[in-house]
């Protein structure tokens, strides 16, 4: 495949109700879509970094200056025999996964088109239907939580995530717990608590949570391994998690006992796809993690959950639930069971609707290769 030109949007979408989270509140999104065309054909990928560097170091701010100063004009005219291929050809650019990942995954996408398979069938997906949670946002009292929890429930979804921040969490999980004694419930802290609240995080030990997710340091993995050892909930790690190497890691140190695989975070297919096998090899699940998509990113976590590792439900849910408008169509949706059956047509199996990414578009950069031989 020849990478042709490369375009690099940021696209401003407003989520239908703001998000909290122990790091912040989020409503107005601002998304990087890469549509890359590789030997004709045009494909997507999206950039699933924050607007603020409170979850993790990167930022739509940076993943831009990335992409436009580095990445796209160090690969644009390149050529790769796979998608798989590409990670190679931008290991000198350290970090910046995210932006890393964005323009990968858009050529995962060209490269299934033009095999004339779905996405999730080049990545050696097997399943037809994925297992679907949803991640409820911090609320204003454990009585409004509990409402939300019960329309989710509601919809058919498998597992219900809350989140937590100290002062927000154990009567919020206690209420929803008493309300509902016997469903998949998990809390995730992004990183809100210390080593020090130890005893604290012991008490969610009665809730039977399905996992805590991310209680610690969002770099640390030795602190987890430490807090692992003094509670019964298995922590899943999410923000420590870049590489197969820190998956291997945490395992090894015993930090988690689940693994969040996000393909942001993790720098595209190829690495998720490593990582998903390793956890497997070694009986660890995993599952697809969210980080408030478009549809073009939530395409892309669909066909990833498809892979054999991945068995937990993940945080991946409709459209609708996000955006009174997606970008593609047919928008994403979820079965009665809470699952969201995996589309069959070739690449990411869902249509970009160009003239609303046009509308929704504030910038834009695009790369064209020379023609002759580069
Ligand atoms: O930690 O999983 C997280 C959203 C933004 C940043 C981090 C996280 C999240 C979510 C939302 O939990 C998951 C989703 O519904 O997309
Ligand atoms: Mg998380």
């Amino acid at each position: 495949m020849k990478i042709e030109s490369i375009v690099l949007r940021e696209v401003h979408m407003q989520l239908k109700a703001p998000f909290e989270t122990s790091f912040g509140t989020v409503q107005d999104r601002r998304i990087l879509l890469v549509e890359v065309v590789a030997d004709g054909v045009s494909g997507w990928g999206e950039v699933t970094a924050t607007e603020s560097p409170f979850y993790n170091s990167e930022t739509t701010g940076t993943a831009w200056h990335i992409i436009s100063d580095f990445i796209a004009p160090f690969v644009i005219g390149k050529r790769v025999a796979k998608a798989s291929d590409f990670p190679a050809l931008v290991t000198h650019i350290r970090g910046h996964e995210m932006a890393k990942s964005g323009v990968e995954n858009a050529l995962w996408d060209a490269e299934a088109q033009l095999t004339g398979v779905p996405l999730s069938k080049l990545l050696g997906g097997t399943s037809e239907e994925i297992a679907c949670g949803v991640s409820l946002g911090i609320r204003e009292n454990p009585r409004a939580l509990v409402m939300r929890v019960e329309e989710e429930l509601r919809s058919g979804y498998q597992r219900i995530k809350l989140k937590i921040k100290p002062g927000k969490d154990y009567e919020f999980v206690a209420a929803v717990r008493k309300e509902f004694p016997s469903i998949r419930l998990s809390v995730d802290a992004n990183s809100a608590y210390t080593l020090a609240d130890t005893e604290h995080l012991r008490r969610f030990d009665e809730f039977n949570l399905l996992m805590m997710e991310q209680p610690l340091g969002w770099d640390d993995i030795y602190s987890h391994s430490k807090l692992q050892k003094q509670i019964h909930t298995a922590i899943c790690l999410d923000e420590c998690i870049h590489n197969t190497g820190d998956a291997l890691t945490a395992i090894e140190l015993e930090a988690c006992r689940i693994v969040n695989v996000k393909l942001g975070r993790v720098g595209g297919h190829t690495e998720a796809r490593r990582m998903q096998e390793a956890c497997r090899e070694r009986g660890v699940p995993v599952w697809c993690g969210g980080m408030l998509e478009s549809g073009v990113g939530r395409a892309h976590n669909i066909a990833m959950s498809t892979l054999p590792g991945f068995v937990l439900p993940g945080d991946v849910s409709a459209s609708l639930r996000y955006w009174n408008e997606d970008i593609i169509e047919p928008v994403v949706e979820v079965t009665s069971n809470g699952t969201i059956r995996v589309p069959k047509t070739p690449g990411i199996g869902y249509n970009v609707i160009r003239d609303r990414v046009e509308e929704l578009t504030v910038s834009r950069n695009q790369w064209h290769a020379k023609h002759a031989a580069d």
